[in-house]
């Protein structure tokens, strides 16, 4: 106690993570906090990820902590669905409740029957993937039709390379920029990605900002002149979804201007001479008839991007969005390999879960090392889609969302009944949300575990399960590097988090469950690595050790990469494959190929005459995390609006002004936002997605989901014959006009 008879300040360190930013990053906070109350967050100045620096979210974390409208309960459902009218239930009733329900539906018709459904990569996934196996159910998955947010471009490596591959910003080093094995990289492209803002998978915004401080020079692919394009030495505002065109034509110039890096095709890579005869089906004057970007643009940007000696490459979810989004991503594996910027200082390099721990059992054989017997393979061969997408049945541990919804509706082959959704709010987030909230509500039993009554919840959960943020979670967070830990700091109501949750289901549902504490599994997932619990919580983070083959650079020429420890690459042929073997095994075309988007001037000209701007739903708000902290007042201060971005000529045209509220419709719907003059595409409606008012959740007969929302106005099941990427949420069309205010 202090003299004004206040406690001490406790000073504790951790990570960021779900719940309370969002992001896939893992910045290294102080989190201070008396009496049971967070005071204020810093970053961590040594800490090698952020280097000090937070975003609004993670500064605006003590309002989220405490928000007024958390969930503090577990919360049951005793009127109808949809309607406000829960009970608030002790852990033991609400669990037994969900225990007793669930079984219920295994015992009726399967474990299969039963959904378990997240968001992005929260501090979620690892946990319903133990609970799915150890209730039985192959079938986990994520809210987002084709999987298109980084499922293509991550499958689109493995399918190519055998691994991930990201930017090297000198991150694997504790002496970062300082290293000196490091280079700078010369010529860095952005592709499709808001990085400053959306800190994406194991990068930091700023250390792109970093890399132009050095010297690297910008190319930025992006139809909106954003904060990175206004800093790039070539911009090129492509048109919506057609980057995989684009990729192809400056594959073409590298090529036939003899611009790739000669050696490092020859010994690493498969499939040359096919990709040289596929890319002169994009010449450029046809690539910029495609992608509305002048011809001696994309030149110049293919030039001086295989000039860099190295050139980093760091790209975003739109490229998964994109019609095919798997053959646009593999277009661009092919960029940087056949430049030869693979596991070079300052180029792309190889990353894995550090030290090799990991959640997500990604193997038969992990499977039953961490879960026992819990999985069979026949009952893992029944995921959902497995039937339909080769790449489902033999590379991806989840179930397809838009194979899921159809067998919702359909009952084939087997029906789907109940289910457990954590760390999603689909009822907004999704495209067609109606169709996905008809599928959830046609099912007998819902669970929803989240922080906040959300529409989602609202709509479907019969039993709605309060989680916590991180600050109030212990546990160890390995997206890559470093190796972190996370410690509580506090305990918010009755929360508890994703993990203990549901570690206590597991338990419930799967008596030989073989681990009595949630520390055990820790360990369990820590033993790769050799590191103790203890010692990754007392260092808060801990890099790759001098000499350890996490470290990166030339590690497929010292036989670092493969299982069999032979010089090379994890694919069937060792090399890369510029010309995939295993997408032509499955009966896909194993070379990239352009799409052109289903809605669009090229495809429907009578549509667009109709609608004819380009409707890109999505682009990121640094205070938001998709549907989320539109609830807390410093973050909903910085963009109190839905926003549509339109440039200041094309409102011209149909007599906008910046600020009015305009109604966004096409054949889908219509919604309502305040246009904002930016600097986009002249022939783009840019908008904010998946908006809802938490002011109105519990009043609004639609819980406000619909009207701000451009999911409405997207259809439902579009995705890519892969099953991969193509939900095309940045390239329809759409039409604007000003509201007009009716006289009071
Ligand atoms: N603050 C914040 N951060 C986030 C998120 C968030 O909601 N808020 N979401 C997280 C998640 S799950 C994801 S997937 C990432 C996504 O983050 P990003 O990958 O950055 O994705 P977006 O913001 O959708 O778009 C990035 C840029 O692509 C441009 N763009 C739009 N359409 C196209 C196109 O067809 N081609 C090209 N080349 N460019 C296009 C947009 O104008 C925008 O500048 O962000 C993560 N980080
Ligand atoms: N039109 C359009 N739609 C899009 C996109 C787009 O660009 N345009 N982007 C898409 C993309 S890339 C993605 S990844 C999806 C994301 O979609 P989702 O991941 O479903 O994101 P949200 O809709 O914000 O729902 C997340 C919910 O989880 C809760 N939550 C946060 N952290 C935790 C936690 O740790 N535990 C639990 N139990 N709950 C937590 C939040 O309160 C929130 O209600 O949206 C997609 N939707
Ligand atoms: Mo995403």
């Amino acid at each position: 106690m202090s003299a004004k008879g206040q406690s001490e300040v406790k000073v504790v360190r951790s990570t960021t993570w779900s719940a309370g930013t969002g992001c896939h990053g893992g910045c290294g906070v102080e989190l201070h906090v008396r009496d049971g109350r967070l005071l204020k967050v810093e970053g961590i100045a040594e800490h090698p990820y952020n280097l000090g620096t937070l975003c609004p979210r993670a500064l605006a974390l003590r309002e989220y902590v405490h928000a007024p409208d958390r969930l503090l309960h577990p919360l049951i459902r005793r009127g109808p669905r949809g309607t406000d009218t829960w009970q608030q239930a002790t852990w033991d009733e609400a669990l037994e409740l969900v225990e007793q329900r669930m079984t219920g539906v295994r015992a009726r018709y399967g474990a299969e029957s039963t959904l378990f459904v997240q968001g992005t990569g929260r501090d979620v996934g690892g946990w319903l993937v133990m609970l799915a196996y150890n209730f039985g159910s192959p079938n986990w998955m994520q809210s987002l039709p084709g999987n298109s947010c980084y499922h293509p471009r991550l499958l689109s490596m493995k399918i190519a390379m055998g691994d991930y591959v990201v930017p090297d910003s000198s991150q694997f080093s504790g002496k970062r920029y300082d290293d000196p094995a490091w280079r700078v990289p010369e010529c860095y492209l952005v592709w499709g990605q808001n990085a400053v803002a959306t800190c994406n998978d194991g990068l930091h915004g700023h250390w792109i900002v970093h890399a132009l401080k050095r010297g690297s020079k910008l190319v930025v692919i992006d139809p909106n002149y954003n904060w990175l394009a206004s800093r790039a030495a070539i911009w090129l505002p492509v048109r919506p979804g057609t980057d995989g065109a684009l990729a192809l034509g400056m594959l073409n110039v590298i090529i036939n201007e003899g611009l790739y890096d000669k050696a490092f095709v020859r010994d690493w890579t498969i499939g040359f001479d096919e990709l040289r005869t596929r890319v002169q089906e994009y010449p450029l004057d046809k690539v910029s008839q495609i992608t509305w970007v002048p011809a001696d643009k994309i030149a110049a940007a293919a030039r001086l991007y295989a000039a860099g000696r190295p050139s980093a490459l760091q790209w975003g979810v739109p490229i998964d969005f994109a019609p095919e989004g798997l053959t646009v991503a593999l277009a661009i594996n092919a960029l940087w390999s056949i430049t030869g910027n693979v596991e070079k200082p300052g180029g792309m390099v190889v990353a894995r879960p550090a030290y090799g721990v990991t959640s997500y059992p990604m193997s038969q054989a992990a499977i039953e090392a961490m879960y026992g017997d819990a999985m069979p393979r026949e009952q893992f061969a029944k995921r959902i889609g497995a039937d339909r997408y080769p790449i489902v049945r033999d590379l991806h541990w989840r179930a397809q969302p838009d194979a899921v919804i159809d067998q919702i509706f359909s009952g084939k082959p087997y029906p789907v009944k109940a289910s457990f959704i954590a760390g999603t709010n689909f009822v907004v987030g999704a495209q067609d949300p109606r169709r996905w909230r008809r599928a959830f509500e046609s099912l007998e039993f819902n669970v929803v575990v989240d922080l906040f009554m959300t529409p989602t919840a609202m709509a479907l959960a019969d039993v709605l399960l309060p989680s916590s943020s991180f600050a109030e979670r212990d546990g160890v967070r390995a997206w890559w590097s470093p190796l972190t830990s996370q410690n509580r700091a506090l305990r918010v109501g009755e929360c508890r988090s994703d993990a203990e949750i549901c570690f206590e289901l597991a338990r419930r549902f799967n008596t030989k469950f073989q681990y009595a504490t949630l520390e055990e599994l820790y360990r369990f997932y820590l033993k790769p690595s050799g590191i103790g619990l203890e010692e990754v919580r007392e260092k808060g983070w801990i890099l790759p050790r001098a000499g350890s083959r996490e470290l990166p650079y030339a590690r497929h020429e010292r036989g670092l990469l493969r299982a069999d420890g032979k010089p090379g690459f994890e694919t069937p042929s060792g090399k890369i494959e510029l010309a995939s073997s295993r997408m032509k095994a499955w009966g896909y075309d194993p070379l990239p190929s352009y799409t052109e988007p289903q809605f669009s001037p090229v495809s429907t000209p009578a549509l667009a005459a109709e609608y004819p701007l380009i409707l890109n739903t999505g682009s990121r708000s640094i205070a938001f995390f998709h549907s989320e902290f539109r609830n807390i007042p410093s973050l909903r201060a910085m963009n109190p609006e839905p926003l549509a971005q339109i440039h200041p000529r094309t409102a011209a045209q149909y007599g906008i002004a910046n600020g009015d509220w305009v109604w966004i419709e096409n054949q889908f719907g219509r919604i309502k936002m305040r246009a904002r003059y930016s600097l986009v595409h002249p022939r783009l409606v840019l908008t904010q997605h998946s908006w809802f008012y938490p002011e109105r959740v519990r009043e609004d007969a639609d819980f406000s989901a619909y009207e701000a929302n451009g999911n409405e106005l997207i259809p439902g099941g579009l995705h890519s014959k892969t099953g991969f990427g193509g939900a095309q949420v940045k390239s329809l069309l759409c039409r604007i006009r000003k509201v007009e205010e009716r006289a009071p």
